[in-house]
């Protein structure tokens, strides 16, 4: 791909590359028998790696949360004013397949073995697809980072529980790929089930809208004060009106129920009750409610 290449022309040929390689590898199959796929065709958007929001994010995350230009930087051992002035953010949702949504939906206290499959080998793909973006696109002469897979990737902990200096949701939020919600996860239009993740780069890339009005504007209980149904779904009793409590969430996993690990042989099995048996599974419950 040359320079005189147009932005839109650029996107389309990120976008295919993702859904091909999702499409394609055999890191997207389950390890069993019927060789089910994990995940379903990504969403893709771009954001403007010179968004305000990034700088907002070191108030509302932490001080230690990158900026796209810092993450792009300290990949390259540069110091961020050594960086082109235009900087994206691809930013891809990958939506859980209905069998795997379906499994987890009757579960009640530990999550489906397919579930777990998916937090274990699915982000196995996931990370394999952040260093193909990668590859991609530093093949055509760009810079490319995906934050998760560096070195200076850290999870740390607040007043409020766990954290990271890198968060693929609050990317894809900049990114207008969807919102937060009462029970935390992110809901998209394809819904709350899915795993994400994120490239930074140089390449010239279309901002895609962020049309959402608020931070929680596709959850229903702070649409129209309804639903709620999230909160009897979690068996730590992690989710209330007041929202997600992260540390008992991740506690539960961790402790009560670790030892799902060892009876389907992974080193982290995740939980997920919260985003099935719920109406933003799969789509976006707000929709339709928007003026
Ligand atoms: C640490 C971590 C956890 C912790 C804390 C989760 C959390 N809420 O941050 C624990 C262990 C509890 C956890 C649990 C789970 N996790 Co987790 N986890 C992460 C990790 C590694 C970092 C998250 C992070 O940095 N959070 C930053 C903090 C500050 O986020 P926060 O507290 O939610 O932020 C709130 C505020 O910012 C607030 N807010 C206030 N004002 C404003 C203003 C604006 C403008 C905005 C935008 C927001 C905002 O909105 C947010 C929501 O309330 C990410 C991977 C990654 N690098 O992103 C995966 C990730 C978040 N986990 C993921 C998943 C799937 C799970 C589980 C379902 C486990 C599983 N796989 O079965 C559960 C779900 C818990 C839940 N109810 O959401 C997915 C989420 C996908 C989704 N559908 O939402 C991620 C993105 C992994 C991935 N690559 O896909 N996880
Ligand atoms: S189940 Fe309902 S209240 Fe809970 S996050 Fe989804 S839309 Fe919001
Ligand atoms: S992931 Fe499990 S423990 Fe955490 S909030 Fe959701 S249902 Fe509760």
């Amino acid at each position: 791909m040359t320079a005189h290449v147009n932005p839109q022309e650029k996107a389309a040929f990120i976008q295919e590359e993702i859904r091909a390689f999702v499409r394609n590898s055999p890191l997207n199959r389950m390890p069993d028998a019927d060789d089910d796929f994990i995940f379903d065709e990504p969403l893709v958007q771009f954001a403007d790696g010179n968004d305000s929001i990034f700088n907002d994010y070191k108030k509302i995350i932490d001080p230690s949360h990158l900026t796209p230009r810092e993450a792009l930087a300290a990949a390259y051992e540069k110091s961020p004013g050594d960086l082109p002035a235009q900087l994206s953010v691809v930013s891809w949702i990958l939506p859980i397949t209905g069998k795997t949504r379906e499994s987890n939906r009757p579960q009640k206290r530990v999550p489906s073995r397919l579930w777990v499959y998916t937090r274990w080998y699915g982000e196995k793909l996931n990370e394999a697809l952040r260093a193909h973006v990668v590859e991609v696109i530093t093949e055509r002469g760009y810079l490319a980072t995906a934050p998760m897979l560096q070195p200076y990737f850290k999870r740390m902990d607040n007043y409020a529980g766990p954290l990271s200096n890198w968060s693929e949701r609050h990317i894809a939020y900049a990114a207008g790929l969807g919102t937060f919600s009462l029970s935390d996860g992110f809901i998209t239009e394809r819904g709350i089930a899915h795993r994400c993740g994120s490239v930074v780069t140089d390449m010239p890339l279309p901002i895609s809208p962020r049309t959402a009005q608020t931070p929680y504007s596709n959850c229903l209980f702070y649409v129209n004060n309804e639903c709620r149904e999230c909160i009897p779904r979690c068996p730590a009793g992690a989710i209330t009106e007041q929202g997600h409590d992260k540390i008992r969430c991740r506690d539960y996993q961790h402790d009560e129920i670790g030892y799902i690990r060892q009876r389907y042989g992974v080193e982290v099995a995740g939980c997920g009750l919260c985003q099935t048996g719920v109406r933003c599974e799969f789509k976006n419950p707000a929709k339709k409610l928007k003026v």
